[in-house]
């Protein structure tokens, strides 16, 4: 074969393999094998010296010319090869943008939590302000100052839980109450919420319960503005239409005391088994703020007066949702959670 016979022979060599080739890996080694140090075209151009002198221009030429296209053929080729592979990949890791997102499971708010919110909503819209304090609290705030004396059952064993002699997990969030009026002078409006412990544990009670209280404390403050306040509450929070009757009742802390009914949610009034066939529910205790309680925060009874009152939120919830029994609120099954 002459040399002009053989370029011609590699030119179709080199356009076979680059057929064949598809990975970038094997274009390089098909660069190796044609054009590097010790490539087959490299080596054509050693052989121009054995050459007749007329020749060697001619063949020269028709050398670079293969070099040059071998090279160019190689470069177009590694192209279309990482244009492949690019385009392998996009396939790849393809993705919908236009499918909608996975939704989060997200938690709901605590009927209680709601329940709260909206008994504070109420309170505050009058004008009251919220008040905090403590969980563990002492003897005296709990009781003493609230005329609870030393003797009187609820501070019995039974029915409070006890850290040390003295101090107890509050039974109320009535000590919030006492701390505030301490630090303050009238006028005193404030709502005060909360967990309360009892060492009581039966279908009807938990050891844990939520509480919101209220106390207004001011001058020339009456039972009238109890009635309208307690009220006007009842109305919001279970319809203006439903009635309401305050019954006389005691607690150490208030008096005269009263226990506040509502028309019973469920029958209307007309008497079943929730409301015990009476057609009334009892929501909530107030009274009078007892001129004693007055004596341990340093007001003066003759010159102010108040009222205040307690209501239990889970007893609340239940009237409120028709939720028949109590340990719902505490089971955490979210299947009842998810329905508030
Ligand atoms: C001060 C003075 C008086 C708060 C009051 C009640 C009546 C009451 C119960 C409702 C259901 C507790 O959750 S329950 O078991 N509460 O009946 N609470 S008057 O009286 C106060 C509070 C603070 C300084």
């Amino acid at each position: 074969m002459n040399l002009r016979q053989e370029i011609d022979a590699l030119e179709r060599e080199i356009k076979r393999f680059l057929d064949s080739c598809d990975t970038l890996e094997a274009l390089d080694q098909l660069r190796i094998n044609f054009l590097g140090k010790k490539g087959k075209i490299t080596l054509l151009t050693k052989r121009l010296g054995s050459l007749a002198k007329e020749e060697r221009p001619e063949a020269g030429k028709a050398i670079n010319r293969l070099k040059a296209w071998a090279t160019e053929a190689l470069e177009t080729r590694k192209e279309a090869i990482k244009t492949a592979l690019r385009e392998r990949q996009l396939q790849k890791e393809w993705v919908d943008v236009t499918l909608p997102g996975r939704r989060f499971a997200i938690g709901r708010e605590h009927p209680i939590t709601l329940v709260s919110r909206e008994i504070t909503g109420i309170f505050t819209g009058m004008g009251f302000e919220v008040a905090e304090g403590p969980e563990v609290e002492l003897d005296y705030y709990n009781f003493e100052a609230l005329n609870i004396p030393k003797d009187h059952p609820a501070r019995d064993m039974q029915d409070t839980f006890y850290v040390s002699d003295n101090v107890v997990l509050r039974t109320h969030t009535s000590p919030v109450q006492v701390r505030t009026m301490e630090k303050q002078r009238p006028p005193v409006r404030i709502i005060t919420l909360g967990a309360v412990y009892r060492c009581d544990s039966d279908v009807t009670h938990t050891p844990m319960f939520h509480q919101v209280e209220g106390l207004l404390v001011d001058r020339n403050i009456t039972m009238g503005d109890l009635k309208g306040v307690l009220t006007r509450f009842v109305h919001l929070m279970f319809g203006k239409d439903i009635g309401v009757r305050f019954r006389p009742s005691f607690f150490p802390f208030t008096e005269p005391s009263a226990e506040v009914d509502i028309q019973c949610v469920i029958c209307k009034g007309k008497g079943c088994r929730v409301c015990g066939q009476t057609g009334w529910l009892e929501i909530l205790g107030c009274g009078m703020v007892d001129p004693a309680v007055y004596g341990f925060v340093g007001y003066d009874p003759e010159i102010y007066s108040g009222f205040a009152w307690g209501l239990g939120v889970e007893r609340v919830a239940m009237l409120k949702y028709g939720i028949n029994d109590l340990r719902s609120f505490f089971e955490n099954d979210i299947r009842f959670l998810s329905q508030f």
